[in-house]
């Protein structure tokens, strides 16, 4: 295995690479990383979750994180690795840091959809959904991010396969959806906050997205997104947008914040990171660094207000 400082955080690695990066970072960190394989994808790819923490003889109180549940936002997947080497590498210096990993546990998936994000390496740049085959439709895949068992399918997404917003053919259809949920459900006394990363809009959602119902705990939600968007302004001036789903970006249900959130993850956050257009999906690799620099101030403001607020 490759020597992690090697690997390269301002550009957009191949699953390859992030893989070789999951092994020699766990291996090379292990009284702070441990990994568990939760299951695989369609294609076979071994879906590796890395819990970051101190370690503890009794169970933590612990956040998830994912990236790359769409495979074309490599903004997305590109944080994840930098957060990973933010956290070990600021462990013991920051005591923002050193404090949330003493107390709590970090799950990171830095890929969720290994299958589609290969394949936006290997054929079509452009491609969000996971790769599985439905019978009956020569289509492809569904959307993850609709795909989850909650207000399933309702409003703003497709039962077209052929669609972009395919909520697939039942909720959890999505192995990799299924694996996450099942992870998620068997660890949800210990999961304070579930993070997921996306791009672009330059947003930061919480539920609801899939009614305009507005969430039991949403004014500490929006006060918490707010705070976590004026950390993130201050670095470099980035504006971003704080709201619920539905009334913010578009009403969609099936996506993993609302499932989180109503299986009784409080701190339920999707953020859409740079940009607003512009590039958009093709973010250039020159971004990575600052915006993954401005995210983690928004990312330890959330888990900060978490670690203090332990339900
Ligand atoms: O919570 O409402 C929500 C989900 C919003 C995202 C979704 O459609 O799943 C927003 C889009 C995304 O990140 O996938 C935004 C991008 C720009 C898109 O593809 O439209
Ligand atoms: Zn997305």
């Amino acid at each position: 295995t490759p020597d992690p400082r090697t690997h390269s955080y301002t550009k957009y690695n191949s699953w390859d690479k992030i893989q070789a990066w999951i092994s020699s970072i766990s291996s090379s960190n292990p009284d702070l990383i441990s990994r568990q394989v939760i299951g695989n994808t369609y294609e076979g790819r071994p879906m590796n979750v890395l819990k970051i923490g101190k370690k503890s003889s009794s169970t933590k109180p612990s956040i998830f994180l994912d990236c790359g549940i769409h495979a074309r936002e490599w903004i997305s997947t590109a944080f994840c690795q930098w957060f990973v080497k933010e956290a070990l590498s600021t462990y013991g210096s920051d005591s923002e840091m050193t404090g949330l990993l003493n107390q709590m546990d970090v799950y990171v998936l830095p890929v969720f959809n290994i299958d589609g994000y290969d394949f936006t390496h290997n054929s079509n740049r452009m491609w969000r959904k996971t790769r599985s085959r439905m019978s009956g439709s020569s289509c492809i895949g569904a959307d993850p991010n609709r795909n989850w068992n909650a207000g399933w399918c309702t409003t703003g997404a497709s039962s077209n396969p052929c669609s972009d917003t395919f909520c697939g053919s039942s909720p959890e259809s999505e192995i990799e959806v299924k694996n996450v949920a099942d992870f998620i459900r068997r660890n949800k006394s210990s999961i304070k906050a579930y993070l997921t990363i996306h791009s672009y809009s330059q947003l930061l959602l919480f539920p609801y997205s899939y009614t305009f119902q507005l969430a039991e705990h949403h004014s500490e939600l929006m006060t918490v997104a707010e705070g976590a968007s004026k950390a993130l302004r201050s670095l470099y001036g980035t504006e971003y947008t704080s709201g619920p789903g539905a009334a913010t970006i578009y009403p969609a249900a099936g996506g993993s914040d609302d499932w989180a959130y109503d299986l009784g993850v409080k701190y339920s956050y999707t953020f859409e990171l740079r940009d607003t257009g512009r590039y958009g999906f093709l973010l250039p690799e020159s971004q990575i660094k600052p915006t993954c620099e401005e995210t983690m101030l928004a990312v330890k403001y959330i888990t900060s207000h978490v670690q203090k607020n332990l339900y």
